[in-house]
């Protein structure tokens, strides 16, 4: 699942830690993902409620847009698209933004969010997710760059319009699909 092999990527051996904006404290008690935007019902779960959601595990490589890779990363979580069905999103949702605990925020496009090994992931390789790497949960998308996976994320917002998130409103792309090296924006 995801890219193998993508164009302009260097395999290296393991993640480089990213937090532009530092790591969050978590107050795991406290800790609520919401799901909100358009949609017939908004949504709100706690930590342990997302751990009794469905589940799916995902093994993927992941690609950083700077230019790294690491192979085989085994993820698991809850398919995206259980989110966009419970919620019942509009018709009219083309993209969807996340919200994360340290202020970072990204967007993604609904078709990225809806495919079948989009997750918000719980575990890393077989573990709860680890600080640095986003616990209590965070987003992958295999098939995107790493920078569209927000860790430590709190909302998910289905919108109509595109609007930019943290690396996006510096150049960074819309979409971020690997597989079409979609890594700035095309002005
Ligand atoms: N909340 C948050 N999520 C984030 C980032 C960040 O700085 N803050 N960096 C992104 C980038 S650019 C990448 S490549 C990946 C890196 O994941 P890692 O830190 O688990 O290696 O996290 C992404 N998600
Ligand atoms: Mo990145």
């Amino acid at each position: 699942m995801g890219v193998k092999n993508a164009p302009g990527q260097k395999y290296i051996p393991d993640f480089v830690i990213y937090m532009a904006l530092g790591k969050p404290k978590i107050d795991i008690d406290n800790y609520r993902l919401i799901v909100d935007g358009l949609v017939n019902n908004k949504l709100e779960f706690t930590y342990d409620e997302l751990k009794e959601l469905p589940s799916i595990q995902v093994s993927s490589d992941f690609h950083c847009v700077t230019g790294w890779s690491v192979s085989n990363v085994i993820w698991e979580g809850v398919p995206l698209k259980y989110f966009a069905d419970t919620a019942e999103v509009y018709e009219s949702v083309k993209w969807v933004y996340f919200m994360s605990l340290d202020g970072y925020t990204t967007v993604v496009s609904l078709e990225d969010f809806l495919s079948p090994d989009s997750i918000l992931a719980l575990k890393m390789n077989g573990s709860i997710l680890p600080p640095e790497h986003g616990y209590p949960a965070r987003i992958v998308i295999p098939h995107l760059y790493g920078w569209k996976g927000a860790k430590w994320v709190y909302k998910i917002s289905f919108l109509e319009n595109y609007k930019d998130g943290y690396w996006e409103a510096l150049g960074y792309n819309e979409r971020g699909r690997v597989e079409f090296e979609e890594r700035f924006k095309n002005i």
